[in-house]
Parts: structure tokens; C-alpha cells; sequence
């Protein structure tokens, strides 16, 4: 063993970053968002980074990890998912539902620990990498690509947050994006995003309004963006009927239709008649859940996150699967930095059957931990050969972020869209589904 490779210390970051009022079936996100940063320091002097989720549930499963990880070292990813059971007291593993989970999912126990995982795992890699000279693809194999199609991701939006807030803290601050509330105004999003980014695919958030206002607003894309893929997410809001109904008006524009109805027995039965492919990042998000939903044919396409799927490796073994099947794959994502930006680049760089472009919320984040941020060329990012990930921590930018965690009274620290959502409507309350 090679005693540079030992972990000597392991920092774990708890993070707020500013994030737009982007709204969603749940309600709208807050001004600010929680991330974890984590810090894998070698005996070597070597320092790996990872990034994942911020809520208090991974906060303590993380900082529980990081006492243990020290002695072992950054090549033992495999070793992770043990020890992670083990600290967060459920040497099992077991897999019992938490919660619904809402716009990813259900939540159980073992998704938890892997979303933890994942950001430890990126950690090793990227020290593992540093220690080596070699980038983070090679350490998956070897990149099959030199670049990487994201997607833009278009969301219905306010202009401001509600809630007025500390000015100095940026609450209620305006970015210069303005609303998108109707056709137009998501239209006017979308050449943005293709004039600044280049992006060529194009996802709409949907499960805001009712569906013939986001079936026309599709419409509206497709007029504008000729031939563009186009695909339309409402988080699972909507009944069997409604899918079918929005899936029939919309199926010569839609590269495919993601979650439009919860659940396994609802998706199968809406894929059976869609006439467009489904796609997923709720119905399967966990591997307990493949062998139902392929052998039912419930969903077409799977948007694997390295977050809550456990890593890269892991993202790489659902995609083998997915290859197996004859299921796509396309790439999830959720607020994030860079350094998950970076890991999620690295893997789907390694992946031969990525047939979409991936989704990444990216360009709506005004703020970074890296020092210098991804810059997306034709709607696409150069695979960094660099070693790690490529990416530099900016500890002025991470202590900053920080203080603003600690600074916090509690209520920025566990997202909560529908607690934003009650700033500007004091009687909203999660929508049941289906909602329309
Ligand atoms: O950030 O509002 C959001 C999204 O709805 C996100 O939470 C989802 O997990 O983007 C995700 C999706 O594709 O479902
Ligand atoms: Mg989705």
C-alpha cells in the first residue's frame, strides 16, 4: 500500500449558495440552497474534492464518514458503501422508504448514504488522480469522448425572490434574467440560453400551470427552435389521462417526456400508450427499482445522477445495465457547483451509450467554489486531461459560502420549496398527485 494514498484528514464544507426563484410543481426554490463541500487530504499532501447535497441528513451522515475515513486509503471506493452504512448506524444497508422524496424520488435510507457517498467517492478520485497525473476519466477507464452535450434547462420563473431579506446578504436580489411566466417568456429564455451557451436540446420544467399552458409553450419552442430536441418535465403532477393527453398533443415535437406521472404502476401504463419515449429521474432512481420498471417497459430513458446513484462507478454500472436493456441514458441534475459539474463531465465522458444530452442547472448558478468556472462552447464541455477532476478550490469563495451557512437561522438549510413558495402565497401547501 502506498502510505501517500492513506487519508489523512477529511474537511467537510456545509455551504449556502445563491440560487434564482426557478419554480416547480413543489413550489419555487429559496434564495439560497444548501451543498456540502468535502475535502479528501492525503498523507502525501494531496487534496481531493467532492461536492454533494447539504441538507442536514447528509451533513451528518458526511461528517460521521469523515471521522472514519482516515487510515484507508483514496483507492478504496468500494469500501465506502460499508462504512457508510456502518457510521450512519444501519450495518445492513437497508432500503426502507424515508420518505416520498418529491422531485427525485423516493427517499430511503440507502439513497441517502449513496448521495453522501457519491461526494466522498468524487473526493478519492480526484485526490487519487492528483496523486497519479491522471485525469479523472482515465480513472474509469478512459474518456470515449472529448466533449459533452448538456442541455439547456428552461424553468417557468420570477423575476425576484418574495422575500425581501438582508440586501447585503443578496436575498431578494434580481439576477438580470427577468420573468418567464408564459410561452414568450420561456421562448426568450431559451434563445439566451442557445446565444450565450449554445445549447441545442432544451427541457422545460413543467407541473407549474396547468398542461395546455406548458403544451403551448412547447408548441412555441418548437416554432422558434426548429428541429431542436425538446423535452418537458413536470415531476410526475399528472394522472394517467393527462399524461396521455399532453404525451398525444406533443409527441411530434418531444425527444421524450420526463416523470409525467408518479409511480411505477402510472408510469408503465402511461409508456404502453404514449407514442414518445419516458424518461426518468423519480420512477427509477435506485438499482431495487430497475428490474420492475424494464421488465415492465415503464420508462424508456433513465437520467442517472452520480449524486443519488452512488459515484461514478456506480453511474457507469447503471449504465451498463441500461445498455443490457436496451434503455437509454441521459444525465439528471439538481442545484449544484462545479466540482459536481466537473465529476459529472468526467463520467459521461466514459460512457459509451450517453444518448442525450445531460441536463445540468449550472448557468443558473451565479456563484462557484472553483476558481476558474466551466465555460460551455456550443453547448458543450471540453473533457479536462488535467489530473482529478481539473478543477481548483477557491477557499475564499468556500469560507464565504460557509459563513453565510453559519450566519444562517436555520431556515436556508434544508431546501424547501414549498416554505419559498408560502413568502408570496401564505396558503400553499405541496400539491398532491396527480395534481392535474
Ligand atoms: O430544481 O426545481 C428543481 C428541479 O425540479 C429538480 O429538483 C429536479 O430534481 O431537475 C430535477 C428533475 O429533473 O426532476
Ligand atoms: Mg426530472
Amino acid at each position: 500500500m502506498d502510505t501517500a494514498l492513506i487519508v489523512d484528514e477529511v474537511r467537510i464544507t456545509p455551504i449556502l449558495i445563491a440560487d434564482p426563484p426557478l419554480l416547480n410543481t413543489q413550489g419555487v426554490h429559496q434564495p439560497y440552497t444548501p451543498r456540502l463541500v468535502i475535502e479528501v487530504v492525503t498523507r502525501g499532501g494531496v487534496t481531493g474534492v467532492g461536492e454533494t447535497y447539504g441538507d442536514g441528513k447528509y451533513l451528518r451522515i458526511a461528517r460521521a464518514l469523515a471521522q472514519v475515513l482516515p487510515g484507508r486509503s483514496v483507492s478504496d471506493l468500494n469500501g465506502l458503501f460499508s462504512l457508510a452504512a456502518e457510521v450512519s448506524g444501519d450495518p445492513a444497508g437497508t432500503v426502507a422508504s424515508v420518505d416520498a422524496g418529491g422531485l427525485r424520488g423516493v427517499q430511503t435510507a440507502d439513497k441517502l448514504r449513496l448521495s453522501v457517498v457519491s461526494g466522498f467517492e468524487v473526493g478519492c478520485l480526484d485526490a487519487l488522480g492528483k496523486a497519479l497525473g491522471l485525469p479523472v476519466h482515465a480513472l474509469l477507464g478512459g474518456k470515449v469522448r472529448d466533449r459533452v452535450e448538456y442541455s439547456a434547462y428552461l424553468f417557468y420563473r420570477w423575476a425576484e425572490h418574495p422575500d425581501g431579506g438582508e440586501p447585503s446578504a443578496g436575498i431578494g436580489a434580481r439576477d438580470d434574467w427577468g420573468a418567464a411566466l408564459d410561452p414568450e417568456g420561456v421562448v426568450a429564455q431559451a434563445r439566451r440560453f442557445e446565444r450565450d451557451y449554445g445549447f441545442r436540446s432544451f427541457k422545460l420544467k413543467g407541473g407549474v400551470f396547468p398542461p395546455d399552458e406548458e403544451i403551448a409553450a412547447v408548441r412555441a419552442l418548437a416554432e422558434a427552435l426548429p428541429g431542436r430536441p425538446l423535452r418537458l418535465d413536470p415531476n410526475g403532477a399528472w394522472s394517467v389521462d393527462t399524461s396521455l393527453r399532453v404525451a398525444h398533443e406533443l409527441r411530434d415535437v418531444l425527444e421524450y417526456l420526463e416523470d409525467p406521472t408518479s409511480g411505477m404502476e402510472r408510469m408503465a401504463v402511461v409508456a404502453a400508450r404514449a407514442g414518445v419515449p419516458l424518461a426518468t429521474n423519480m420512477c427509477v432512481t435506485t438499482v431495487p427499482e430497475i428490474r420492475e420498471a424494464f421488465r415492465r417497459g415503464a420508462v424508456q430513458v433513465v437520467l442517472s445522477d452520480h449524486h443519488y446513484w452512488g459515484g461514478l462507478h456506480r453511474t457507469r454500472e447503471l449504465a451498463a445495465i441500461c445498455r443490457a436493456f436496451g434503455v437509454g441514458l441521459a444525465m439528471h441534475s439538481n442545484t449544484h457547483l462545479g466540482i459536481s459539474l466537473a465529476a459529472m463531465t468526467h463520467v459521461a465522458a466514459t460512457v459509451p451509450n450517453l444518448d442525450y444530452a445531460c441536463d445540468s442547472h449550472y448557468p443558473w448558478q451565479t456563484e462557484d467554489v472553483i476558481t476558474a468556472r466551466h465555460v460551455f462552447r456550443d453547448g458543450r464541455l471540453e473533457v479536462s486531461d488535467a489530473p482529478g477532476l481539473g478543477v481548483e478550490l477557491d477557499r475564499d469563495a468556500l469560507a464565504a459560502l460557509h459563513r453565510r451557512w453559519q450566519a444562517d437561522d436555520g431556515t436556508m438549510r434544508e431546501r424547501d420549496d414549498a416554505a419559498a413558495m408560502r413568502k408570496a402565497d401564505p396558503e400553499w401547501i405541496t400539491p398532491a398527485v396527480p395534481r392535474w
